[in-house]
């Protein structure tokens, strides 16, 4: 809240977003609970967890599987395989070719995607939360996706193979793609496109500048937005 935990701790109770975790796989367990709510109070909810391809080794997203097809529970994980944990890449750290059969392992559906294709996540997604939402129970979604950046600012990323950064945000960018996708329907305007692109980069643009002038918060403000008094 207010700049102070980065990225690992952005949240909003208010839109369901139950937040970002800096234990990796903790997510999972959480999002079963959410779903074990939806089930229970009888609402038309359905909890979805986003893991990438590093956290998804771990104990507890696979517990979290498990739990979810024995309860029946209307949750979806959706595993963001970008290819790399910190430095070291999928082939290195995961056993199977494939999250769909990982999932099949414990008895749930899944479907992979690619991830860079809007239309295509959409009606993945379409499909298997209507099949949560109908009481079918959950189901994994793999999203085949790239990584543009290290995996901290200053990575020299000297893991990656030459020119594959470069080939991936020249054919594999999912906002170019969406755009040529988009533009050939003739639904959004070169110019239209060029009018958002200019408006969304000006929101960026003010939002840097007003932060870097904003004063430094005082010593009494440091356990403020930190924790939440329930
Ligand atoms: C339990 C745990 N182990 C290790 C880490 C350190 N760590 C932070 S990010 C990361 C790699 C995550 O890789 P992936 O899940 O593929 O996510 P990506 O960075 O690709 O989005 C690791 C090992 C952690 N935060 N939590
Ligand atoms: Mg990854």
């Amino acid at each position: 809240m207010r700049g102070k935990g980065g990225s690992m701790h952005i949240a909003d109770l208010s839109k369901g977003m139950m937040g970002a975790n800096g234990i990796l796989g903790a997510g999972s367990p959480l999002v079963c609970g959410a779903a074990l709510a939806a089930k229970q109070l009888g609402h038309n909810g359905v909890g979805i967890s986003f893991t990438g391809d590093g956290a998804s080794n771990q104990g507890m997203f696979l517990e979290s599987l498990n739990l979810a097809a024995v309860w029946n529970l209307p949750a979806i994980f959706v595993v963001e395989n970008n290819g790399y944990a910190e430095s070291t890449a999928v082939d290195w750290a995961v056993a199977s070719d494939s999250y769909v059969d990982r999932a099949n392992g414990f008895g749930l559906p899944g479907i992979t995607v690619d991830g860079t294709d809007f239309f295509a996540v959409y009606e993945a997604a379409g499909e298997v939360i209507r099949r949560a939402r109908e009481g079918g129970g959950p189901s994994l979604l793999e999203c085949k996706m790239v990584r543009f950046f290290g995996h901290f600012e200053g990575d020299a990323q000297t893991y990656r193979a030459d020119g594959e950064v470069d080939d991936i945000r020249e054919n594999h960018d999912c906002l170019k793609l969406f755009r040529k996708k988009v533009e050939a329907t003739g639904i959004i305007s070169a110019d239209e496109f060029n009018t958002i692109d200019a408006e969304v980069g000006a929101l960026i643009d003010d939002a840097v500048e007003s932060a870097k002038a904003a004063p430094e918060p005082p010593a009494s403000a440091v356990l403020t937005d930190v924790y939440v008094s329930y």
